[in-house]
């Protein structure tokens, strides 16, 4: 049965370009109505399967078609995801994120995939994949292997899209959250912010997120990090102010999501993640490295925690 669209590009703006003051203080009220503020839910990611994409991603350094340097790897070991996942669950991490460079998983890569996610969910962790477009075989696999979670990023408004990625469709990425919700698995999808798009791609982007069938339960918004090579290996550095405003839009528009504060921390101060957090981003990567890209890592980030009174959530009992 499809519902109302609960936001529209008005109303969601009229949230966005809000004073800065009213627009934090109605993000943190939301925030505190649904989440203890003082707890910040950790991830860990591993890149599964670096570089040689299909895809041309113009601000990813793992598409073989940027011309990027990055060599491509095979699919790694199962015991070297599982060891990652022991140590990253020592480092405070409650959720495994596995993320692989392709357009699609292929048929006979999927016996290794479902052996990772069982290993990692037997470490009593939760387990998170992205690996592209998945075929409803696909989606039945990962969910009976035990994967809780599956991101797919919308990375920006649909209007946009094209002029980020010309080798599939907005609507293939539709099609594919369709596919992972209507199987039980979790949704993360959320964008990337500083890539020249305006401010109203980024409201749109927000808009097609929340009405969705279901809000997804996490919603990355990553910083671009330009990477050498590519085409947005210039792009100017987008307002930390901007990038707050749609952390706090993001907090208005779906309560009860998980909103990530992504790629990116590295380059921003701790006064910009401290603000991100009170306006409602409560989860974060941590670790040193992203898939490719640098994240300021454990010791940075304690540090960061303390200072602010933060702690991570509590890892679920192995
Ligand atoms: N290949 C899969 C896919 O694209 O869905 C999974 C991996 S892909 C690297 C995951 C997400 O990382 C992208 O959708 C994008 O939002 C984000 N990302 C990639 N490169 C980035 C960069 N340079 N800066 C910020 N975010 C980035
Ligand atoms: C997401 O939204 N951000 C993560 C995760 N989902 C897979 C990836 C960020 C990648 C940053 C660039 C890199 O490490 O290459
Ligand atoms: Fe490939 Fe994902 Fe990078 Fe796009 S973002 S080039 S699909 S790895």
């Amino acid at each position: 049965m499809s519902k109302a669209p609960n936001w529209t590009r008005d109303t969601a703006a009229a949230v966005h370009d809000l004073p800065l003051m009213d627009l934090l203080y109605k993000a943190h009220s939301i925030h505190r109505d649904a989440f203890d503020p003082n707890r910040i839910q950790m991830s860990k990611l591993l890149s599964i399967k670096t570089g040689g994409c299909a895809e041309d991603c113009s601000y990813c350094s793992q598409s073989a078609r940027n011309g990027a340097k990055l060599p491509a790897s095979k699919l790694v070991e199962v015991e070297r995801v599982i060891a990652g996942a022991r140590k990253a669950r020592a480092e405070g991490a409650t959720r495994y994120c596995m993320g692989a460079a392709w357009r699609e998983p292929k048929e006979r890569d999927m016996d290794t995939l479902v052996a990772m996610v069982e290993g990692v969910k037997a470490l009593g962790l939760e387990t998170c994949m992205t690996l592209g477009m998945l075929d409803d075989g696909q989606v039945v696999k990962l969910r009976d292997a035990g994967l809780d979670y599956y991101n797919h990023n919308i990375d920006t408004s649909e209007r946009f899209y094209p002029q980020v990625v010309t080798t599939r469709r907005f609507a293939d990425r539709i099609d594919t959250l369709a596919r992972v919700r209507d199987a039980g698995i979790k949704v993360c999808s959320g964008g990337i912010l500083g890539m020249g798009e305006a401010a109203a791609d980024r409201i749109d982007m927000l808009v097609t997120l929340a009405n969705l069938p279901e809000p997804p339960d996490s919603v990355p918004i990553n910083m671009l990090m330009p990477q050498a090579d590519t085409p947005l290996a210039d792009a100017p550095l987008l307002d930390p102010i901007a990038f707050v405003r749609v952390i706090a839009t993001a907090r208005i528009m779906m309560p009860r999501s998980y909103v990530r504060l992504s790629a990116g921390r590295s380059a921003m101060s701790d006064e910009i993640q401290a603000l991100c957090f009170f306006a409602g981003a409560n989860s974060i990567f941590a670790g040193e490295t992203l898939l490719t890209a640098e994240n300021p890592g454990e010791s940075a980030d304690m540090a960061l925690f303390a200072k602010l009174g933060l702690k991570p959530t509590e890892c679920a009992p192995a």
